[in-house]
Formats: structure tokens, sequence, C-alpha cells
């Protein structure tokens, strides 16, 4: 996928200039904003800090839950009657857009927190009449309370549909906690809806890429358009190019895709019954008395079954509630041809069509109605490889169920992170790849912890190579899918071990020392120690005494246990921490600094401690210098910020660095003095950094800053440990 990822993330040809792009007050200025009740660190979370959602979830009847949810698939209701009498379909599509938005570039959305409850998601158009699915599991969610979240509960109704109609699953990990608003995400700069005719964003004649970490072809979209590249049904190619790139963005290979597509459109049917006259506004944009219900709100319309949600029309296969083969047999034995729903979308039906493979209509069993594929189903036929696999699992239904099973579980369960993290009964023994198994470790005893910390230290290894080491292991880690870690050690395997951030040759010298004096400790344990131990010397060199804690426990990881290539995405593109930048990007360096500090779970004092102390301590990518504005690197001092707040220095970038590296002279003298980068002088010329700067560069201050560093130090080096 290399050409087309836009090899430098952040810097497609669609200019990034901000990580956040559209935000929700852009697409709808006039909705109520509540953010400043959450000034001052204020939560909007109603069940409070000590609220503990695994441990609630555990107390749940499990049981009674899933039959309640069975239950509710054939309930239907007035107000949004089920097609076909069953709800499932509905619930699948419901699970899967929920889960469908995580992106690998990030780690950040998918299914691990609601966020479908809230702008921008719950207002996209792809995700257009999911309010009324919400609304209909709104008797169980009250039911069950705090026991179980809306997170879980939207992947969990998906779960029993597909069983309630035959279908296989692999099985269920709940431990999804809600939050209360909506998590601020990079969703792309466009200020149109696919709807509104927005660009699409491969294009390879214009030389358009997809941006990272985007993994959704339109504004909207969760991934493709299904009437083709920008609407066009005649391009089978760029569908397939279109689908294998957002896929794969979602870690998932063509088998994977052609299953997921291919067992999702076993179930269920597309809207498109008529032009959309009697179509509302989004559900955030719709009036007060409407409830946040959006899009289709004509109750006659609705109990016709006139509805509209993509504008294409019909079910892909003759059993549209019923686990089968069907999708493949009518995929692949039909000729199709091109057609119009009633609403104007491009769709595909079959060319003569016998009766008895003909779909039920919606609402009445007695009518037969032909079937119909997407241009999007049309590329498991069309393209070459998808082809093999959509041939394949025609002729072997266990195959499919197997793969549609695992697929599905992995698409649902890939943001969670560690296996560790899945609470239930239904959770899976089998150990899979993707959830980067690491074998559990022993905690070391104490004597041989400080006699290896004090071994290491006797080693002639520096501070600073310890320090980096212990960041390149640690530093990976995202909140976002609760990938990367100290633990596991996999810094010293590829790809990580190789990566330009790392400083490999010297990260490879540190690693081996530590390898030949660690004994039983752990690698992963052991490097993090090491690290611990450099920083407690920093601070007894500069005058204080702090001891730095670790908890021990961590496993090494094989090669075997390792999917190395799912890993590229972890590497650091920027690493303000280390002061590291690749190549110059549109986005700000700074502002994937706080990219980064966000995804390691870091408040703004935390971010501005690690930076400042890293910088005293000499950690610094390739050993540039940049930053270390101290007389006594390797000293866990407050320097950088009192000689970055100095009035005595003046600064002024370097020419041809295209501001990405500055100068710091004496003001009088014009003797130079010390080298910055962007990520440096953001610490004095942002005024809340600035303000931040100044407590830890104040007098009384010290043991403060060395505190904060220290706190901030040990939440990084413990993440991902669950
Ligand atoms: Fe799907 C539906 C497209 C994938 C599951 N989808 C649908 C529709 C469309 C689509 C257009 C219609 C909507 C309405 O309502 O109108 N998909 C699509 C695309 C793709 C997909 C383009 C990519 C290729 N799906 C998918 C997956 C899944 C699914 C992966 C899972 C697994 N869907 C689904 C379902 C449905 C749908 C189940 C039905 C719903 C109902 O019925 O309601």
């Amino acid at each position: 996928t290399g050409e087309l990822s836009g090899g430098c993330p952040f810097s497609g040809a669609d200019s990034v200039r901000s990580l956040h792009g559209r935000t929700n007050r852009d697409w709808w200025p006039d909705a109520l904003q509540l953010d400043i009740l959450g000034q001052g660190g204020k939560s909007p979370d109603p069940l409070g800090d000590d609220f503990n959602y695994a441990e609630a979830f555990n107390a749940l009847d499990y049981d009674a839950l899933k039959a309640d949810l069975t239950a509710l698939m054939t309930d239907s209701q007035p107000w949004w009657p089920a097609d076909y009498g069953h709800y499932g379909p509905f619930f699948i599509r419901m699970a899967w857009h929920a889960a469908g938005t995580y992106r690998t570039g990030d780690g950040r959305g998918g299914s691990s927190s609601g966020q479908q409850r809230f702008a921008p998601l719950n207002s996209w158009p792809d995700n257009g009449n999911l309010d009324k699915a919400r609304r209909l599991l709104w008797p169980v969610k009250q039911k069950y309370g705090k026991n179980i979240s809306w997170a879980d509960l939207f992947i969990l109704a998906g779960n029993v549909a597909i069983e309630s109609m035959g279908g296989p699953v692999f099985g269920f990990g709940g431990g999804r906690a809600d939050v209360y608003e909506p998590e601020t995400v990079y969703w792309g700069t466009e200020d149109k809806w696919v709807d509104e005719g927005v660009a699409t964003r491969i294009i390879p004649d214009e030389g358009k890429a997809l941006d990272n970490p985007l993994a959704a072809i339109q504004m909207g979209l969760i991934y493709v358009n299904p009437e083709g590249p920008g609407g066009d049904p005649h391009d089978a190619e760029g569908m397939a190019r279109d689908m294998r790139e957002t896929f794969s963005r979602m870690a998932m290979n063509d088998e994977e895709t052609v299953a997921l597509t291919a067992g999702g459109h076993a179930f269920g049917k597309a809207h498109g019954a008529k032009p959309s006259d009697t179509f509302g506004g989004s559900p955030e944009s719709e009036a007060l008395a409407l409830q946040g219900f959006g899009w289709l709100n004509d109750k006659d319309e609705i109990g016709r079954g006139n509805i509209t949600t993509s504008g294409i029309e019909g079910a892909w296969t003759n059993t549209p509630t019923q686990w089968t083969g069907d999708y493949f047999r009518l995929l692949l034995d039909y000729d199709y041809e091109l057609v119009q729903s009633p609403a104007g979308a491009n769709q595909w039906q079959p060319i003569d069509q016998k009766e008895e493979d003909m779909a039920p209509d919606a609402r009445d069993p007695s009518k037969k109605v032909p079937t119909m594929m997407t241009t999007a189903d049309m590329a498991l036929k069309r393209d070459p490889e998808y082809r093999k696999i959509s041939e394949r699992f025609r002729n072997d239904q266990a195959a499919l169920d197997d793969a549609f099973a695992r697929a599905w579980f992995k698409l649902c369960h890939r943001d969670m992170g560690p296996k560790a993290r899945y609470q239930g009964p239904e959770v899976p023994s089998e150990d899979l790849i993707w959830q980067d198994p690491v074998p559990e470790g022993s905690t070391p005893a104490n004597g041989a912890v400080a006699d290896f910390k004090s071994a290491i230290l006797e080693s002639g290894l520096s501070v600073s190579e310890l320090v980096k080491a212990a960041w390149a292991s640690a530093g990976t880690y995202r909140n976002s899918d609760h990938r990367g870690g100290s633990n596991g050690a996999r810094v010293r395997l590829a790809p990580q071990k190789d990566w330009a951030a790392n400083d490999p040759e010297e990260l490879s010298k540190v690693l081996g020392k530590i390898d030949e004096l660690r004994g039983d400790i752990s690698m992963a344990d052991a490097i993090v120690f090491a690290g611990a131990a450099a920083v407690e010397k920093a601070a007894s060199d500069a005058g204080f005494n702090v001891s730095v804690p670790v908890t021990g426990g961590r496993g090494d990881a094989s090669d075997e246990q390792t999917d190395a290539e799912s890993f590229e995405p972890l590497e650091p593109f920027a690493d303000g921490f280390r002061n590291y930048l690749r190549t110059k990007a549109t986005v700000k360096t700074e502002e994937m600094l706080v990219d980064r500090a966000h995804l390691l779970g870091l408040s703004t004092p935390e971010m501005t401690a690690l930076v400042g102390g890293m910088r005293a301590l000499g950690a610094v990518s390739g050993n540039t210098g940049h930053g270390v504005f101290t007389d006594r690197p390797g000293q866990l001092t407050n320097d950088f910020f009192v000689n970055l707040l100095d009035m005595a220095n003046e600064w002024k970038p370097v020419d041809g660095s295209q501001d990405e590296e500055f100068v710091g002279s004496d003001r009088a003298s014009g003797e130079e003095k010390w080298r910055a980068t962007r990520v440096d002088l953001v610490f004095g010329s942002n005024s809340q950094l600035r303000a931040v700067a100044e407590v830890f560069a104040e007098n009384g201050n010290e043991q403060k800053f060395v505190d904060t560093f220290v706190s901030a130090w040990t939440k990084v080096m413990e993440a991902g440990r669950f």
C-alpha cells in the first residue's frame, strides 16, 4: 500500500494543516456547547472516578442480557418496523459501523468508547438511521444500567444478531467503558459530507493519496463509497483499490475483507425506496422536539416501508435473515447489469433472475423482489484477487464460517488492546496474533533488581543511553488501541529495533549490555529498571533523592508472537519527547508532540516536565544536542526551562531549516549558545505552555519539577500493563 499511503503521514496532497481538521463546532455551530463545564479538569462522566466498569460488567447477568437481546431481534416496533420481522441485520450494521472507524495509523476510532452516540459519528451520512437502532436498544440498556456500557452493548447486539440468524461467532470480550463526551479525532479537513458531493480521497491520476491516519475514502463514510470511487460504478479497478486501501488501514487483509463484506451482506437489505424528499437533517442538526432523531422522520413513509438510507435498494440474497452461502452463489452465478434504485443510486441487478432466487419484500413476505449487489460487492467478483477468495468461499462454507467469525471478532476487538482487558464468559481462549500476545512474566526479587541496577550504572552506559532505550521501549504506547508499550520488550525485535528514532546502533549496544547483566529478570523489566536507575542517578547528581517505582512482571515476546508488519504504523514520524522528526510535515511538529502526549495519556504539566527533563538528561534522538540547554547534561535539573525563559537569549531560525531548527544567542554578545527545534521553543512561545514552563523554572519549584517528571516517567513506563 506504500504508494497510496502518501508515504509521509499527515502530508498528503490535501495539505493537512491541523490534526483537528473539521471539528463539531465547525459542522454544527449552533449546537449547545458544554466544553466550558469541563474547564479546570472537571469530568463529564456521571459515574465518577471510583466506578470500575470491568467489575460492574462481571456482576452482570450475562445470559439474561443475551436472552433479552435475542427477544428484541424479533420484537418489531411500529415507529421503526423490522424488515422481514427481524432487526438482526440492522444491529449488525450498527455494530460494524461502531467498530469500523478504527484505523491502524493512530489507533483511534473503533468500538471501545461508544462514540457512535456523539457527534460527529451520530450524524455521519454513512451512519444514516442508526439512531433508530440505538433507540431500539434503549430499554435493554436501561434495564441493565451500569453493568453494560453502550460500547459493549453495540458489539454484543451485533453478535447476538449473527447468532440469532444462525451465523458463526468466535466469542465476545466485554470491557469497553463508555465516555460521556465526543472524542477529538482527526477525521479530515473537508467541509462537505459525502452526500454533499465532497471529493473522493484517492485519485491516482491527480497524485492524490489517502492522508494518514485517515481510513475512509470520503468525509462521512466508514470506508468506501458503495456506488464506486467518487460514485462511478464502472471503475472496477478503482473500487477494489479503494477497498484494499481502506480495509488495510483497519488491519484487514484481502481474505478478511471478502469474508467480512460477504458475511455482513448475507444479511439484511439496503434502503433506497424513493427519492429522499421527506429526509430530515442529521440527528445533531435536527429540531429539539425530535429528541435526537435525524434523517427520516415521516411516520407514514416509515409505516409503508418507504425508507431511504444509503439510497441503494434491495437485499443481497434470497435469505436475508439466515446465514447461508447464497451471497456467493448469487454473486458468482449470475451476470449483473447496472440499474438505478428508486432513489436514483447506482446498483447491480442479476440478469434473468429466477423467481426462487429473488428476495422477499421487507414488509410483505408474499411478494418477491429482485436481489442486488452494490458496486463494492461487485469488486469481490471483478477484482482477480478478491475473486479467487470468493470462489474458494463459495465452494467451502466451513472456510467462510471460520473466516467470517474470526474477522468479525477481530473487527470488534481490534482496538481493545491486550487480551487481559477482555471481560466475560465468552472470551475465546485462543491467542490471536493481532492481540500482540506477551507471555506472562514474573516479578523479580528485590535483591536481584538492586544488583542489576547498580551493575548497569557501572557498565559504562550513560544516563542518556539508558533513558533513551527505556523510552524507545515504553514510548510506543497508544491509549487509543492500547498497543505498544514496554511489556513484551518488542523494542529488541523487528521492526522497532531498526527505527531511526531509536538510534538503532546505540540501542543495540545498550540492549546487549542490559541482556548481559539482567540475570533472571525479563528483558522487558530490565529495560525499565535500567531507565529507573538512570533517572534516580540523574536526580541524585542534581541533588534530589528520588526513587522511581517500577512494577515488575513484564514478559518477553518472541518474533513468532509478533506480527512485525502490524507494528509499522507505530513507528514515530515525530517524537518530540526525544526531539525526533523524520522529515518536515504539513502538520506542525509541536502538534505531533501534543498528539503523542495524548496517546500516552499525559496532561500538559506531565508533557512539559518530560520534555524539559529528557532534554536535561541529554536523551535526544541522533544525539544532536537540540534542546539540551544545560552545561551538565545527564543531571535531572530544570535548566531547560531556566535557559529557555532567560531574556539574555535571542532566538533565530536557521536558514533553510524551514523553521524546524533555531539558534539561541547571547543578546548582548551575539555568541551562539544553544540549538533548538520548534518543539523546544514552543514551551516559550505558546502562552499556556510558557505558563507551565515558568512554574518549573521558578526558585523553590525544583522539587516539584523533579516529582512531576518522575510521576510522568512512571506513567509512560507502566503504560500498557493491565
Ligand atoms: Fe454493508 C448494509 C455498504 C461492508 C454489514 N452496507 C449496507 C448498505 C450499504 C452497505 C450501502 C445499505 C445501508 C442502507 O440501509 O441503505 N457495506 C457497504 C460497503 C462495505 C460494507 C461499501 C465495504 C465494502 N457491511 C460491510 C461489512 C459488514 C456489513 C464489513 C459486516 C460485517 N451492511 C451490513 C449489513 C447491512 C449492510 C448487515 C444491512 C443492514 C440492514 O438490513 O438494515
